[in-house]
């Protein structure tokens, strides 16, 4: 593959963007190289500068669970467009938004839109210490909820793949009412509410983590955190930036029969526009000014544009909810089976982890990675050596370890022979070398 053209652009842009990129982890610097400019994307493919092309098993960190350039969604952008882009008001797309929200995901009794995940649950988390009048917020090891200050001690994504103990900037004071607990650790847990449980405000978690890579919640462990956050008067938040309308219409919380009090999404609400939402039990969200003492606002919240975006995806995944998500989940066994029977043909211990659509490969020789610690043993040397391999033969896989990969309905069998076939080609050039 010829790169001549992304790593001019590359070397440009660091001159005028920190580390050439909006966002850290899209430098590749984790996976050694430079990372592709991309120019096009459609269906399930994406052309970058130098005209290569991949099958994109990102899909825009999660956003894109239909593929790119859905005929749909630009339909329903092109429609909003010349009737204006932004104004800063109510608009009934808003209330046709809220309305869907509310009634795909079981948590949301009353819901608000935001521009990003990571406004979304630095909101959530301001209404849960507002409506309990407690401040110590409960996270946990390798889940990442964004960048607010406040939330990026032991974070997964960027700071995980970049190795940072902690991220410069962020006071002590800021962080000192945030607990952090292993993930899947019942114990853990119980012991939290033991010590502070009057003053613990909430626990927020990914249902199922997809920041540490793929790591899906142990037997009982969302039903141990439902259990004493009701019991101790402390507000449970699921984060399903990621989760949700991915894993089923409803989220992780409608596959695993969970509800939380609050839910924070992102991601494929907004259609692969920049949009967001936090919401829950009415009582909570009553809090919220105008009604109530929390604030929170914004210039583009709710914009026109990327809720008719996120509309047109909601409709689709609605109307085929029946097929798409068991379509999504046979799709994600298949691979993490093929996963697993390569590694094993050429004795390269490997765990899979997978649920529906997202997928992660760690190369460690842990029986299970269940926690951020066992995800940390990864050799991240031999993940670069087979994300260069994926890469070479057409694949755009997370350039991380400890990213999930997101497969999307808009891939078919031919793709799905394509994926399979690179993967096993990827493991046989990691006993090559
Ligand atoms: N933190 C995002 C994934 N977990 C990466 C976002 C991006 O680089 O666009």
């Amino acid at each position: 593959m010829d790169h001549t053209i992304s790593q001019q652009l590359f070397e440009q842009s660091q001159k005028y963007i920190p580390g050439g990129v909006n966002s850290p982890v899209r430098a590749f610097r984790a996976v050694g190289g430079s990372p592709p400019f991309i120019q096009r994307g459609e269906g399930a493919w994406m052309w970058d500068a130098d005209g290569n092309r991949y099958l994109d098993c990102i899909g825009s960190w999660g956003p894109l669970i239909l593929g790119h350039a859905h005929p749909e969604v630009l339909a329903a952008v092109s429609a909003q467009l010349p009737l204006g882009t932004t104004f800063g008001a109510p608009t009934a797309l808003e209330l046709e938004m809220a309305e869907a929200l509310c009634e795909a995901v079981p948590s949301l009794e009353m819901v608000r839109l935001v521009s990003s995940g990571t406004e979304a649950v630095m909101a959530a988390i301001r209404v849960a210490r507002g409506f309990t009048g407690r401040s110590i917020v409960v996270k946990f090891e390798g889940n990442y909820h964004g960048h607010a200050d406040f939330l990026l001690a032991k974070a997964g994504s960027g700071i995980a793949t970049l190795g940072l103990p902690e991220c410069a900037g962020v006071p002590e004071s800021i962080t000192a009412d945030t607990l952090t607990l292993p993930y899947n650790n019942l114990t853990a847990v119980r012991q939290a509410f033991e010590l502070h449980s009057e003053r613990i405000a909430c626990v927020v978690l990914e249902p199922v983590a997809g920041n540490m890579g793929c790591v899906p919640p142990a037997e009982g462990f969302l039903a141990l955190l439902r259990q004493l956050t009701e019991q101790h008067g402390s507000v449970l938040i699921f984060d399903e930036v990621m989760t949700g309308f991915r894993l089923a219409y409803g989220g992780a919380q409608q596959l695993y029969g969970v509800t939380p009090d609050m839910t924070t999404l992102g991601k494929i609400v907004g259609g692969g526009m920049p949009l967001a939402a936090y919401g829950g039990r009415a009582d909570i969200m009553r809090c919220v000014a105008p009604l109530g003492p929390v604030y929170q606002a914004g210039t583009l919240s709710g914009n026109p544009v990327a809720v008719a975006a996120g509309m047109a995806a909601l409709k689709i995944l609605k109307q085929n909810r029946e097929t798409i998500y068991a379509e999504l989940q046979e799709k994600g066994s298949l691979l993490a089976a093929a996963c697993k029977t390569y590694a094993q043909r050429h004795n390269i211990p490997v765990v899979v982890n997978q649920a529906g659509s997202m997928i992660t490969v760690f190369f460690t020789s842990r029986a299970e990675v269940t926690c951020y610690e066992d995800a940390k043993t990864s050799d991240t040397a031999i993940f670069g050596r087979w994300f260069r391999a994926l890469q070479q033969e057409g694949v755009y896989w997370p350039p991380s370890q400890f990213e999930a990969a997101f497969l999307s309905h808009a891939m078919q069998q031919q793709e799905t022979q394509f994926l399979h076939h690179a993967v096993e080609k990827a493991f046989e050039k990691l006993i090559a070398v």
